[in-house]
């Protein structure tokens, strides 16, 4: 090995052992991935926070912010000490997708109950795997040296722990690198949006990043940053935080079912249009933030859950006929059609006009017979287009038929602006994206976008190079099934 100390090791050296009171702040390590931004030089001030100016008398005294400084240790799974040697330096990120945890029975916290610390403790893995291609799973049936992270609560002299904790204060929890994770309960630990008390969750995010193989960041608004700020109620990992754990463990990457925008009456203000885009993949749906460019916070969600009515998996396409006269929000799976009842929010079992819903795609469309790989109507031609196999077929809708001439090749009516570059057939999903003002075409894991617009050296419905659908869409990420999300759109 080099010889070199990473930021890591370096950290850890620096940091104080557990059980040795020491005022000293953990030096803060200096991250390049983001662009520098205010620097934290002193902790907040006592007199900010809500903690201190409520009388407690129940509750221990909650710690004064000045002290509310993160103590940690980071260690190396397998050694005791702080202090790594050089030249076994561990890989510092978990080799495996499938990562397993485990609350020990003899660790629980005195301050919550077990159902909370377990549900809090989920929420902080699941916190992570949804920006990384990394699932956590509870487990606490398989013998224990299969369990990767190991949590528990301890106080003084603890779980066996070579490291003692210090009472109330200085240090929370002690965390080692791909390992396990201790929480001092001589703190009072406390669920989300409680106004007293030490988050849990807030520092199991921490410690989880640590385990993960994060090592601190300078910013406030990172989970790493190294001081404890009192909890608030918006817990959420910010964009430096994605990025240095995507430097780790990468993008997440997969193909969808489907992709739209599902524009609509806003509830609210009738007459006016909004829209959401969505991500389907199998039975799992995100909602996409487009101006913060991520998913929508604890996103992905069942899809039965969120969108009632519909088949609850593989839904192959979905298509928005829109024209002055005609609102119609529809899905398609195998041969059969469904139509959204957007006002209500849950798919028709019998609609306006007197359909009877599924129908067959063969009977709202004369001449195209399901399954179909994607389709999307355009407002100005007023067609919908199926997607097949290598084909594409043109629907009008005014004159309720397929458009002559059609079916037709998807290169000969969507060709390539460079040679070979072209998803050629079975498209995942193709939509209309109001954001981008572009139509994409999926497949697999890439993305092509069409040129749209006027530009002289390309026609102007061919299709741009592929790009990964990663880097235009950010964090889309499965997570453990155990921990998906069921509450409503
Ligand atoms: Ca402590
Ligand atoms: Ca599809
Ligand atoms: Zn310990
Ligand atoms: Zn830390």
């Amino acid at each position: 090995m080099t010889g070199e100390l990473d930021d890591a090791t370096r950290e850890a050296m620096n940091a104080p052992r557990c059980g040795v009171p020491d005022r000293k702040v953990p030096e803060l390590e200096k991250s390049d991935d983001i662009n520098p931004t205010e620097s934290v030089t002193s902790v907040p001030d006592g007199s900010e926070d809500p903690d201190d100016s409520q009388d407690v008398t129940t509750a221990p005294h909650p710690m004064p912010a000045s002290e509310r400084i993160w103590r940690e240790l980071m260690k190396n799974k397998k050694r005791d000490r702080p202090q790594l040697s050089h030249n076994q330096e561990p890989k510092g990120a978990f080799s495996k997708p499938k990562i397993k945890w485990r609350l020990l029975g003899e660790g629980y916290s005195v301050w919550l109950s077990i159902e909370q610390q377990r549900s809090i403790l989920m929420r902080a893995f699941r916190i992570w795997s949804e920006v990384v291609p990394l699932s956590f799973e509870e487990d606490v049936t398989s013998p224990a040296h299969l369990i990767d992270i190991k949590l528990g609560f301890g106080t003084g002299r603890h779980l066996g722990c070579s490291q003692l904790f210090d009472g109330m204060g200085r240090e929370f929890a002690h965390a080692w690198r791909l390992g396990d994770i201790h929480f001092d309960d001589d703190e009072h630990f406390v669920p989300p949006n409680s106004d007293q008390g030490i988050s849990l969750l807030k520092v199991a995010v921490h410690e989880i990043g640590h385990v993960l193989g994060l090592s601190h960041m300078n910013q406030m608004t990172s989970v790493m940053q190294p001081n404890y700020i009192p909890a608030n109620s918006r817990m959420e990992l910010d964009r430096a935080d994605r990025r240095a754990i995507q430097r780790i463990y990468g993008q997440c990457t997969g193909r969808f079912s489907t992709v739209f925008d599902w524009v609509h009456q806003d509830r609210s203000s009738p007459g006016t249009w909004v829209f959401q885009t969505y991500f389907f993949r199998r039975s799992w749906y995100w909602m996409y933030e487009n101006r913060s460019n991520r998913t929508r916070y604890r996103d992905p969600r069942v899809l039965s859950h969120g969108w009632r009515g519909l088949p609850d998996s593989d839904i192959d396409a979905y298509v928005h006929i829109w024209t002055r006269d005609m609102d119609r929000t529809l899905f398609f799976k195998g041969t059969q059609y469904w139509r959204y009842d957007n006002e209500n929010d849950r798919a028709f079992v019998r609609d306006p006009e007197g359909y009877v819903y599924p129908r067959l795609i063969s009977e709202g469309f004369p001449g195209i017979s399901g399954p179909i790989d994607t389709a999307f109507y355009d407002r100005k031609e007023r067609n919908i287009y199926f997607f097949r196999g290598r084909n594409i077929t043109a629907f009008s809708v005014d004159n309720h038929k397929v458009v002559p001439g059609y079916p037709k090749a998807i290169i000969d009516v969507f060709p390539a602006s460079a040679d070979g570059d072209h998803p050629q057939s079975d498209l995942d999903a193709v939509y209309y994206s109001f954001t981008h003002q572009s139509i994409f075409f999926f497949k697999d894991i890439y993305v092509w976008r069409m040129v749209g617009g006027q530009q002289d050296s390309v026609p102007h419905n061919a299709l741009l190079p592929r790009v990964p659908i990663s880097e235009q869409w950010s964090d889309i990420c499965d997570v453990h099934p155990s921990m998906l999300s069921t509450p409503r759109r």
